[in-house]
């Protein structure tokens, strides 16, 4: 549908349920606050799903819009749920509308708005809802502004367009705070998180004139630091940080004798060929696999098969 049809139906309609997907982001957690926060402020009687994994950095944006037991909804939305094994677990019901960034979302819905240029669901929505309330007030534009930072890198990822900082510009006039949002988000982590960190970059070995990076992370690192799940976000980039980088591995031990393996690359080499040699798949420049086999091993055996691989 177009952005008038999506408001249209907004508007319409009411006690709206809203859908976050797993493993949930700033993108979809943002996104659903605004949203919520904007159809309240026009009369309208809406909650977030209470999405089970929503993690400490995000909790207090979504926390109070949380769906009481026993409250009944009418219009279910999903924000940024590209597929339906995506959505937030435990939801099993049907989904009326979806508001999506992905090029192939919203295909289990029974309407959809999916805006692939844009960077984040964010910046669709904040044209929403401009057009549903004449303009977002501040604790939209702050949840506005962490679903375009965060999707985007920080105005670091090939997504961002102009577009992108055209809206985070609207989201600042509209009163979003900047500086702390982005201390909190890219600029601040657990102290566990630091403490694996420095784990992660002492085990990099080194091959190929540090073209080929592999980063172990053991169960035993993960204790030592104290670290959560929600402090092993990401892990997998850390190795392909090293400037003369060009395949970087991340092998996570699992449980005993059984790993999970991260392979990123620059494009130059296919992840996907790499992690198929262990049954794994994924896409040309991030794939994945796992191999039953205790870290160093599993270490060795990937480095063989890129070498084998090397161009
Ligand atoms: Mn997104």
């Amino acid at each position: 549908m177009t952005r008038q049809e999506c408001v249209d139906y907004l508007k319409s309609h009411d006690q709206y349920l809203i859908l976050t997907h797993l493993r949930p982001d700033g993108d979809t957690l943002g996104c659903a606050a605004a949203l919520c926060h904007a159809l309240r402020r026009i009369g309208k009687q809406a909650w977030l799903y209470r999405n089970p994994e929503v993690t400490l950095t995000y909790l207090d944006m979504v926390q109070p819009f949380f769906l009481p037991a026993g409250q009944a909804t009418e219009t279910v939305v999903s924000v940024d749920v590209a597929e339906r094994h995506m959505l937030a677990r435990g939801y099993e019901g049907p989904v009326d509308l979806s508001i999506d960034h992905h090029p192939k979302g919203g295909s289990f819905c029974a309407e959809s708005i999916i805006e692939p240029a844009c960077a984040a669901v964010g910046e669709l929505l904040l044209e929403l809802l401009d057009m549903l309330t004449g303009g977002v007030d501040v604790f939209e534009a702050d949840a506005l502004y962490t679903a375009l930072a965060t999707d985007s890198g920080c105005f670091r990822f090939s997504n961002t367009t102009a577009d992108t900082f055209r809206a985070a510009a609207r989201l600042t006039d509209a009163g979003a705070h900047i500086a702390e949002l982005n201390k909190k988000l890219f600029r601040s982590k657990s102290r566990a998180r630091m403490l694996l960190e420095g784990a992660i970059c002492a085990s990099l070995q080194s091959y190929k004139d540090a073209q080929l990076n592999i980063a172990v992370v053991t169960l035993e690192m993960l204790q030592t630091a104290g670290a959560r799940e929600e402090d092993c976000q990401d892990m997998a980039d850390l190795a392909g940080m090293v400037d003369t980088n060009r395949v970087a591995v991340t092998v996570r031990e699992l449980r005993k004798d059984h790993c999970k393996i991260s392979v990123r690359t620059d494009g130059s080499m296919s992840a996907i060929t790499i992690c198929q040699a262990f049954g794994g798949g994924g896409h040309l420049m991030a794939a994945g696999c796992e191999i039953p086999m205790a870290p160093q091993d599993a270490a060795q055996a990937v480095r063989k098969v890129v070498e084998e691989l090397w161009v």
